[in-house]
């Protein structure tokens, strides 16, 4: 397999979660242009879900509803609830979510409405299971394949020489395309017992799939192959990719001067390092390749709990009575979600984090810093994020004007460990450590690459297996190519692009997989284009086992 293509992971991501929350409670709203707000206090409250159908219309988040209503006057509010002691929807919906996903793989839950799933095992499991079996147009109708042409009749003469271009596949593309059919199943089984529909990509590693799930959304999922991340990346904003979306994209963009995830390619492993870290360079020269190691970590519980509000021009916060109170607003709700975290989850956060943006300031020049997180209760809560910020205030602490007035709040509540017993959280809850106001400097947790970079080093070298498969894969191919090439590949059981236009799924690519080579010396996986939009694996059965096995001792060793 080759480095850095040997996993496969999903990022699967419901779309515009709290929209279908309360649409499935109240199933008028379902197909409407419709959004959940919440604090009713001002212009109507703060849109913080939309649904798609209001997008369509410039609806967007931290909008608020009158505004929003003057785009679109039928637009249809739903309401998050704010009173204390009810249940929390979102929270419950989040857990049903999640254990759909766990039925399918090991799962990295990474929000309240998204998961990693690392499906490797999944797929070795299924290729072994599959013998020759197909897998049909139909069970990839929601796939799209990132790079490989879609279906406008305007693209089919150019898509048919593209599909050509890419010649010969890997058994990580073969991986990537079993992985599709798990997720188009998983995606099924949420719809079914859940109601909610999710979007997901499949790629080779967290940040390409990632980077996939926003690339059709909604309800469809996005394969991306390594061979199409460099035309990708070519005009992709460095800030786009997971982990670069603060300030270390920024000071790369700067640094370097460059815009772009390709252009990263142009500079070596030692000037990177030399810019920002051996460690990081190192991270940043696979990056801009595609190349990323970071496991999936098992976790279905979220690593942080936190809530934000946005304060968009003329509404932006320019007093200090404005800063108390909307502080005091986000740490009620959090005080809310720790509290059902801590009953339901038996684990408590120790660590508070403020962060604010100001007028006039650039989005990686938030301010963010975190403090002890002693006791779940609103008040102090409140009291110690407004202590972290004050010194912003420029007008000093005695005026009632805040400036530069605030544009976004943000608390958070992170670094999670058991909760003590039933004695143990009685401390917890009557402890009081001053430690509040020690504070302690925070770059933004999403600026920072991964502590645990390739952490999967045993890859990075190939083994002597691993070279032996490709030699022999390499030269299988040669001979293999030259036979498919020369056969007949209509005149197999694969329906013609015109009938599979016929079963509704023209919008989709299309992957037949078929067992044809007897032999496992002579195995091979192509893609051909075949006909107008049909994408044609032909796979040896013998060989997926080879896959299975070969990839069960890379797993192992
Ligand atoms: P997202 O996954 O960011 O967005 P979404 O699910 O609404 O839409 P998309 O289809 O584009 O993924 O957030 C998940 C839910 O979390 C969202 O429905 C509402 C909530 N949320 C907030 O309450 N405040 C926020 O600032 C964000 C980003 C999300």
């Amino acid at each position: 397999m080759e480095y850095g293509q040997e996993r496969v992971v999903a990022l699967v991501d419901m779309d515009c979660f709290y929209v279908q929350v309360e649409q499935r409670l109240n199933p008028a709203l379902r197909n409407t242009p419709c959004v959940v707000a919440q604090y009713k206090t001002w212009k109507g409250g703060s849109i913080i879900a939309v649904s798609y159908e209001a997008r369509a219309h410039g609806v967007t988040r931290n909008m608020w509803v009158d505004d929003a209503k003057t785009l679109c006057p039928d637009l249809q509010v739903a309401r998050v609830r704010e009173s204390h002691g009810k249940a929390d929807l979102t929270q419950d919906a989040s857990v049903e979510v999640i254990e759909v996903m766990s039925r399918f793989a090991v799962i990295e839950r990474a929000s309240i409405d998204e998961a990693y799933m690392d499906l490797t095992t999944a797929i070795q499991q299924r290729l072994k299971n599959m013998a020759d079996k197909q897998i049909e147009p139909c069970m990839l109708k929601a796939t799209y394949i990132q790079g490989y042409p879609q279906t406008s009749p305007e693209q089919e003469a150019s898509a048919e020489d593209a599909a050509l271009d890419k010649g010969e596949q890997s058994a990580a593309e073969l991986q990537l395309t079993v992985g599709a059919l798990i997720i188009e199943e998983m995606r099924a089984a949420m719809e079914k017992d859940t109601g909610f529909r999710c979007s997901a990509g499949i790629s080779h590693n967290k940040v390409l799939s990632k980077l996939a799930c926003g690339l059709n959304k909604p309800n469809r999922q996005t394969v991306l192959p390594m061979d199409s991340v460099t035309e990708l990346f070519s005009s992709l904003p460095i800030s786009k990719i997971r982990n670069l979306g603060g300030k270390l994209g920024a000071s790369i963009a700067e640094t370097l001067g460059i815009e772009n995830m390709g252009d990263l390619t142009r500079f070596p492993q030692a000037q990177l390092g030399q810019h920002f870290g051996e460690k990081t360079g190192q991270w940043l020269y696979d990056l801009c390749r595609g190349m990323e190691f970071e496991a999936v970590k098992p976790r279905q519980l979220p690593k942080s709990i936190g809530c934000s509000k946005a304060f968009s021009g003329k509404t932006s916060l320019a007093s200090k009575e404005q800063v108390q109170y909307w502080l005091h607003q986000l740490a009620l709700e959090l005080e809310e979600r720790l509290t059902k975290d801590r009953e339901v989850n038996g684990r408590v956060a120790k660590s508070l984090t403020v962060g604010v943006h100001q007028l006039g300031d650039r989005k990686q020049n938030s301010f963010s810093r975190c403090c002890a997180l002693v006791r779940y209760e609103a008040t102090k809560l409140s009291d110690d994020s407004f202590a972290i910020i004050k010194s912003l205030n420029t007008a000093g602490n005695q005026q009632a004007a805040w400036t530069p007035p605030l544009t976004l709040l943000h608390l958070s509540a992170s670094k999670f460990s058991d909760a003590p017993s039933a004695g143990g959280i009685a401390g917890f809850l009557s402890s009081d450590v001053t430690s509040t106001q020690s504070l302690i400097s925070t770059t933004q947790p999403s600026s920072l690459p991964p502590a645990d970079l390739k952490n999967d080093s045993a890859c990075k070298q190939p083994g002597t297996i691993q070279a032996f498969f490709q030699k022999a894969a390499d030269k299988q191919r040669q001979k293999v190519t030259k036979d498919v090439d020369d056969c007949d590949i209509g005149s197999t059981a694969i329906p013609p692009a015109s009938s599979s236009q016929n079963n509704s799924v023209t919008d989709s690519q299309r992957i037949l997989i078929a067992a044809h080579r007897p032999r496992p010396q002579d195995a091979t996986l192509l893609l051909k284009k075949w006909k107008t939009q049909t994408t044609l694996l032909v796979l040896c059965q013998d060989y997926s086992q080879n896959i299975a096995h070969l990839s069960s001792h890379y797993v192992k060793s």
